[in-house]
């Protein structure tokens, strides 16, 4: 960040540094391309847009507060504390500069590079697609001791700016109303809000968030409200993602630095267990795919340990061949980098492509971690143990996985016995049903269409991978199943024997389909695990989803319906049971099992009738906190987390 970047000639930002690009029309007629989607995700990303420019505000020093309320319409509201948008004359409009801001795509600053801008949602878009997407809109600006005002109607003025008013603060404070005709649904979820507030909080130090739910009241009448806040930034940061792991020691190892420009913050906690979780931001965005930033953090990781591993002749002792993922194992990581123009590339545009970063990072990470090693010989010892404990491990995974391969050699292609396979080849056609236990297997086999559903029973539960070395997961015979039905390879063309390699995937819809009831979702659960640590690609794709079988089968006299939800079932009840509980059969189906196969196809497995819920990654450090949560030692947390989230405990109480 150079002062240059931050102001113009006369060292001021005013309303001319505002460019003007296009009108509003095109982001409500294709609202996907400007937000991603009109689902559930689109709608949290409005406020993300709107918290946003408040961050900028905070990163650029001038804002300590954000408080973001979920309003009891469902409308949102979003205050800084900020120095308040300029409400000035824009020049060659003739209109304030908060209009502009508010009316025109792509205003404010961030497509101006002479005003530096770190923040931003992943689609970047301003908040003037905010305003367009939503039926109505009120901006208020604290500044210069005024109140200004103004509102819009699907993103147009309804009145000029005016005073409203007088204060003595300065700030802004936007309300919202996403449109109800272009989301799908506009009720917001409050843990989405929750994560990603977290997140910002903990990716900026000092910033005080705070969320407040005005749609639900705690028990003394006060409206829901969390704030969210850290001294230590990520260093806090680490310890909350790790924090149902049992750590390797206790220390964080942590840096803030600036290199060549680029403001680089990287916190390092090391756990028992054998998986690597990095995440990596750049500008506050998750980039899931990776890039330069991660590519120069491997590289300082694998470069400095190794160094110090072969200085204090550890390695020579073990007699092993240690490769790059050894230095990872185990290694919980958060690099957040701003990049004031970054580039992002990779299918979902969370690549990270600017290759000056690498260097940089690389060069921030190799002293900081050579000089903990120095520091620090006996945590530095547990590390480089750690490490060949990998190597070991890894190795013996290389001979599980080898005699697997040999023990069904060309037979069916190497595809797994229990596997009822489709007759179509083509990944983007097939489907494969993961179904729990072997009798619910032989009704999907016989309900299936044999042409693009192939079937692969599961004996109950699979191993749970969480805690399991690497090598104790290829030698179990059920994740050799799914692992060979599914095509996919490990340690192709001498990458990471971690790295799960999906080109030669051969479903693109992989469906777990098991028992609406407690243990299905542990099944369901433990599946997932294996796809996040194992193949998390196969997620990120979007090939996993989960298949909704109905609860119950409501019937009077000829009428019958499939009830997937209590809700279902009641409203049955309200339409055919007028007057006394009358004449209305209910079957509760606990288990896929008692479903005959014409059942089965009808309600669950045909594409034209059925519910499929697709699996997604939102937040990725979220999930692997969730994931080390649900399936590690700890009882407290898991239990709290079930009891919030459960749907199933009503029924099988
Ligand atoms: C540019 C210049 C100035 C303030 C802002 C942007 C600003 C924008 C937003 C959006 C949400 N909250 C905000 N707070 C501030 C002010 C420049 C000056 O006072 O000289």
């Amino acid at each position: 960040m150079t002062e240059e970047q931050i102001t113009n000639n006369e060292g001021n930002y005013s309303a001319e540094n505002i460019q003007v690009l296009e009108g509003l029309e095109a982001v409500r007629k294709r609202p996907a391309m400007y937000i991603g989607d009109i689902s559930e995700k689109g709608l949290h990303h409005l406020v993300y847009e709107v918290v946003d420019n408040s961050i900028d505000e905070a990163l650029a020093g001038f804002c300590t507060h954000i408080e973001v309320t979920i309003n009891e319409d469902n409308s949102i509201t979003v205050q800084d504390n900020g120095r308040g948008i300029p409400v000035d004359m824009h020049e060659k409009e003739h209109k304030s500069a908060l209009e502009v801001v508010m009316t025109v795509l792509h205003a404010g600053g961030k497509f101006d590079k002479g005003s530096y801008k770190v923040s931003g949602g992943l689609h970047g878009v301003g908040v003037s697609c905010v305003n367009a997407l939503s039926t109505k809109m009120i901006s208020q600006v604290f500044r210069n001791g005024k109140i200004y005002q103004q509102e819009y109607s699907c993103g147009k003025p309804v009145y000029a700016v005016k005073e409203v008013g007088t204060c003595d603060y300065t700030g802004t404070k936007q309300t919202f109303w996403p449109d109800k005709s272009i989301f799908i649904s506009t009720e917001y979820k409050y843990s989405i809000l929750e994560t990603r507030m977290r997140e910002l909080a903990y990716l900026n130090a000092g910033i005080t968030i705070t969320l407040t739910d005005r749609r639900e009241k705690e028990e003394d009448g006060s409206f829901k409200k969390e704030v969210f806040h850290s001294e230590e930034g990520l260093r806090e940061f680490v310890r909350f993602i790790d924090s149902s792991r049992e750590h390797l020691f206790n220390d964080v190892i942590y840096l803030n630095t600036e290199k060549q420009g680029i403001p680089i913050e990287v916190a390092i906690m090391y756990n028992t267990s054998y998986n690597e979780n990095i995440h990596s931001y750049v500008n506050n965005i998750n980039t899931i795919e990776g890039g330069t930033h991660l590519a120069g953090f491997r590289m300082a990781l694998t470069r400095t340990l190794k160094k110090y591993a072969e200085d204090s002749k550890a390695l020579e002792k073990a007699k092993v061949e240690i490769a790059g993922e050894d230095f990872r194992e185990g290694l919980t990581a958060v690099i957040s980098i701003k990049v004031a123009e970054p580039q992002f590339e990779g299918q979902t545009k969370t690549k990270l492509g600017n290759n000056e970063v690498m260097g940089a990072v690389q060069q921030a990470v190799g002293e900081a971690l050579t000089y903990y090693l120095e520091e620090h010989p006996k945590e530095a010892k547990m590390i480089v143990d750690k490490v060949v404990l990998a190597a070991t491990a890894r190795i013996a995974a290389r001979k599980a996985r080898e005699s697997v391969q040999r023990k069904s050699p060309m037979s069916g292609g190497g595809l797994p016995g229990k596997l009822a396979d489709c007759s179509d080849k083509d990944p983007e056609r097939c489907e494969l049903f993961l179904v729990e236990g072997d009798s619910a297997g032989g009704s999907a086999k016989q309900g299936r269409s044999r042409a693009f559903q192939a079937i692969l029973p599961l004996r109950g539960k699979i191993l749970n991978v969480e805690k399991a070395m690497w090598h104790k997961a290829f030698e179990s015979d059920e994740v050799n199943n799914i692992i060979q039905a599914l095509g996919v390879r490990y340690g192709v063309d001498g990458e990471d024997s971690k790295s799960a390699n999906i080109d030669k995937l051969r479903y693109h819809k992989v469906i777990l389909m098991t028992d609406a009831d407690v243990d299905g979702s542990h099944i369901d659960t433990l599946i997932l695990t294996l796809f996040y640590r194992y193949m998390p690609e196969l997620i990120q794709q979007g090939y996993v989803y989960i298949a909704n079988p109905p609860l119950y089968l409501c019937s009077k006299g000829k009428v019958k319906e499939y009830c997937y939800t209590e809700e279902d079932r009641l409203r049955f009840i309200e339409k055919y049971g007028a007057g006394s509980e009358s004449g209305i059969h209910t079957q509760r189906y606990k288990g896929l099992g008692e479903m005959n196969p014409e059942q089965l196809w009808e309600t669950t497995m045909n594409p034209e009738t059925r519910i499929l819920k697709q699996v997604t990654i939102e937040n990725a450090a979220e999930v692997d906190y969730i994931f080390s949560m649900l399936m590690g030692d700890d009882v407290g947390p898991r239990r709290d987390f079930i009891e919030r989230h459960a749907t199933y405990a009503n029924i099988d109480a």
